[in-house]
């Protein structure tokens, strides 16, 4: 039997996007693994995506459309067809669009799949001719993005393998290992030739293991500790003065305010030995090139957009940006702006004023937006009862009974199973899309592979015939999926000379195509993309805001869900002891990406049980050891996992990785403990942030 081999791109939430391949036989997928032709990839992939035919295949998949027949999450369904569910929801829409009007319907969606397509445009489109509410995407990564943008004027990184050149790496409250697996390779090869490696996360990551040097100071401080490594360089007088007076803005009065960063202070904020940060202060400032890595766990806290401008302001102090090897390595996002009025068609149709922030996600629905009430959520990539923080609330508000709930998915996933509708999802061997990355420059193409399992549609059809239900003509609602990438692609190459030259059919021929990046060095030229066109140590944009325009370190405390959060002070009372308090991380898994794949039994073998890391001092008070239950509660709610009694945790800390599904885990899972507050700029979420209380249970 003959053989296709179909290319693709890996659609999930990874700043790698390798480059797939899968053979096909007779409309089956065969055979899969990573392009060898894939600059990135390289012929591997992570431990999740490898065995992605058993994702693809799964027997859980949604073949059809369903509706709900029992009361909510009752699990009781029947199958319908498309007609009728396409039907049943613009009949409902038009109902609540008279009565409240079209913001009350909210669309909500993450990063299932990255695609230029079954994201970007299918979250624009409609839903703004709809005048549906917008929804604010700022669970991930909004505070470094704003953070990172309003210092450097654009997220740019240096190439991957440009780490061969780097003398120092510091990798800041990140763990590649698990969240970018293909710039490993590179990191170790460097160090083998000589590169120092230090990690600074309050977990012994499986990275930190990989380092020279493991820092291990306590959540949230990194803003303290960033300014104190600044003071501690100034005060050896190992600072680039000309670097500065040439590049940035505000050095006069960010150096006043090192002044208050003593490392006598820092110690007692992170943690961390006055000793072990002065070595790292001069080890920073007389290594060069140095490279500062760093992703978005860290920033997930209360003051994570000013930790993050923290950071900013040390390779600028010693004059590393610029340099190949050096200066600070975040996202590649902004070689890629893709344009936007092609992908919202906003001239069109302006959104409409209301926006809804998705962390607070379980307030909204429960009343915190009633102008109007949200009556109607279309949920697609993304699984907000398991992945979105203090999910007692979001579940409480997704069994509204008055609230219309469409789940668009692969699985039943917890958010599916409280639907009113669940329509079957394709996967991404199953449909067209085109890929950018994060964390490097070339664009992909994700060739459909098989046809659609039993009657799954893609995001950009749903879209489609929900536009045709709802009477919209507008012919940007109905093309093709490869009218719509070329349209895209042709409107972005005319403001942005990086995409000249690249078309829609080389990239269908090609698959993998390098961006054309001028200089493969951020910053090179010593221009940098703010109003100033310097690094702005001091921020007109925060000024504006309202926000400190010099970074600064705030302490900050959640009140475990008791009475909101205290800034700059300490909570005393409620019915946890603040002095046992805990602070709960809850980081990448290794196995899965967020939610998806745990409901695969490989994978969810390779995870083991839902297990919390604790730090023998902290177990100890409790009497607890390794493989006993424990319930971790606060505020919002509890959970109950096994304990692992580690090191490789600080003590007042605890971790137990995201993404798993409440429904396998007694109905609950780590995001019954998280805290919905907004953190310090652009909305984002604190994941981080939260205080826990532990305590071992007998079953
Ligand atoms: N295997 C796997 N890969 C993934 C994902 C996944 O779920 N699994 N998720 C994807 C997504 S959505 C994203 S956004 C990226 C995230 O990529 P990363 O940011 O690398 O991943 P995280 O595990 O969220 O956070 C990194 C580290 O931050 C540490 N940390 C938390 N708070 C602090 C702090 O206050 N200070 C310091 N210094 N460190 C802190 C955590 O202990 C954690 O080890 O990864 C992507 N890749
Ligand atoms: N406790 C805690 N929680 C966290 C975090 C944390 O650090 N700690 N991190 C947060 C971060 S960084 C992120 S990015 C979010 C991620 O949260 P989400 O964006 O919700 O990501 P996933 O959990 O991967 O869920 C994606 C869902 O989309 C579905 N899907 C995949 N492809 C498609 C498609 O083409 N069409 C449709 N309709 N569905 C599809 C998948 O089956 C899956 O159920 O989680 C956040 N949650
Ligand atoms: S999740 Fe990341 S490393 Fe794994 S296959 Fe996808 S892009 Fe590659
Ligand atoms: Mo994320």
């Amino acid at each position: 039997m003959a053989t296709k081999v179909v290319r693709g791109a890996c659609p999930h939430d990874c700043p790698d996007t390798c480059g797939l391949v899968t053979e096909v036989e007779d409309g089956q997928a065969v055979n899969f693994y990573g392009d060898p032709d894939h600059p990135i990839t390289q012929g591997w992939l992570c431990a999740k995506v490898l065995p992605y035919l058993n994702h693809v295949y799964h027997p859980d998949r949604l073949t059809q459309p369903l509706r709900r027949v029992g009361p909510k999450g009752s699990g009781q369904w029947q199958p319908i067809s498309w007609d009728e569910a396409i039907g049943e929801i613009g009949q409902r829409w038009r109902d609540i669009i008279t009565e409240y009007g079209a913001e009350a319907i909210l669309p909500y969606s993450y990063s299932g799949t990255l695609g230029l397509l079954q994201m970007g445009v299918v979250n624009g489109r409609f839903w703004n001719r709809l005048g549906a509410s917008q929804l604010e995407r700022t669970i991930c990564g909004a505070a470094a993005e704003f953070a990172v943008e309003a210092t450097l004027g654009s997220r740019r990184s240096q190439r991957y393998e440009d780490v061969q050149h780097s003398q120092l790496v510091i990798i800041w409250g990140h763990n590649p290992v698990s969240t970018a697996p293909h710039f490993m390779p590179h990191l170790l090869q460097a160090r083998k030739n000589g590169t120092q490696v230090v990690v600074i996360d309050p977990r012994r990551t499986r990275t930190a293991r990989l380092a020279d040097w493991h820092l291990a100071p306590k959540p949230g401080s990194d803003g303290a500790l960033a300014l104190g490594l600044a003071n501690h360089i100034v005060e050896l007088g190992l600072h680039d003065e000309a670097w500065l007076a040439q590049h940035t803005v505000g050095w006069p009065a960010l150096r006043e305010r090192l002044a208050e960063y003593p490392l006598a202070r820092v110690a007692q904020i992170t943690g961390l030995p006055e000793d072990d940060m002065a070595r790292l202060a001069r080890l920073y400032a007389e290594t060069t090139p140095a490279l500062i890595k760093i992703a978005d766990g860290l920033q997930r806290n209360f003051n994570g957009g000013q930790n993050v401008r923290a950071i900013c302001a040390l390779p600028a102090l010693t004059g590393q940006y610029g340099r190949r090897g050096g200066g600070l390595a975040y996202s590649t996002s902004g070689y890629v702006p893709w344009d936007g009025e092609a992908i919202h068609k906003w001239a069109e149709c302006p959104p409409p004023g209301r926006k809804v922030n998705m962390n607070r996600l379980g307030a909204a629905l429960l009343g915190e937006v009633d102008k109007p009430p949200v009556k109607a959520l279309f949920v697609y990539g993304s699984n907000p009862a398991a992945i979105a923080p203090n999910a007692g609330r979001v579940v409480a508000g997704l069994r509204r009974e008055d609230l219309f709930t469409v789940v668009h998915e692969l699985f039943l996933t917890d958010t599916a199973d409280l639907a009113d509708i669940v329509l079957p999802a394709t996967s991404q061997l199953e449909h067209a899309d085109l890929h950018k990355a994060y964390g490097h420059t070339y664009l992909t193409y994700n060739h459909p592979a098989i046809p659609p399992l039993g009657e799954s549609k893609s995001n950009w059809q749903v879209m489609k015939l929900l536009a045709a239900e709802m009477g919209f003509s507008e012919p940007w609602l109905q093309q093709s999926a490869d009218e719509v990438l070329d349209e895209v692609l042709m409107a972005t190459a005319v403001t942005q000379p990086q995409f000249v030259g690249i078309t829609l059919e080389r990239l269908k021929n090609e698959g993998t195509i390098p961006l054309t990046i001028d200089s493969e060095v951020p910053f090179a030229d010593g221009r940098f993309p703010t109003p100033s066109g310097k690094v702005e140590l001091y921020s007109q944009t925060m000024a504006d805001l309202g926000l400190d325009p010099l970074p600064v370190w705030q302490e900050v405390a959640d009140s475990g869900g008791q009475d909101g959060v205290v800034l700059n002070g300490h909570l005393e009372n409620g019915r946890f002891p603040a002095e046992e308090a805990l602070i709960l991380l809850s980081p990448a898994s290794h196995h899965f990406t967020t939610s998806t794949f745990a409901n695969q039994a490989d994978l969810v073998a390779r995870e083991g049980e839902p297990f919390v890391e604790i730090h023998p001092e902290d177990a100890a008070r409790q009497n607890i050891q390794t493989g006993d239950w424990v319930r971790l509660e606060n505020g919002r709610g509890w959970c109950e996992f096994r304990a692992k009694i580690t090191e490789s945790v600080r003590h007042g800390v605890v971790a137990s990785p995201k993404g798993r599904w409440s429904k396998w885990g007694n109905g609950r899972n780590v995001n019954w403990l998280t805290s919905d507050s907004l953190g310090d700029m652009a909305g984002q979420s604190t994941f981080h942030s939260s205080r826990v209380w532990l305590r071992r249970i007998t079953l």
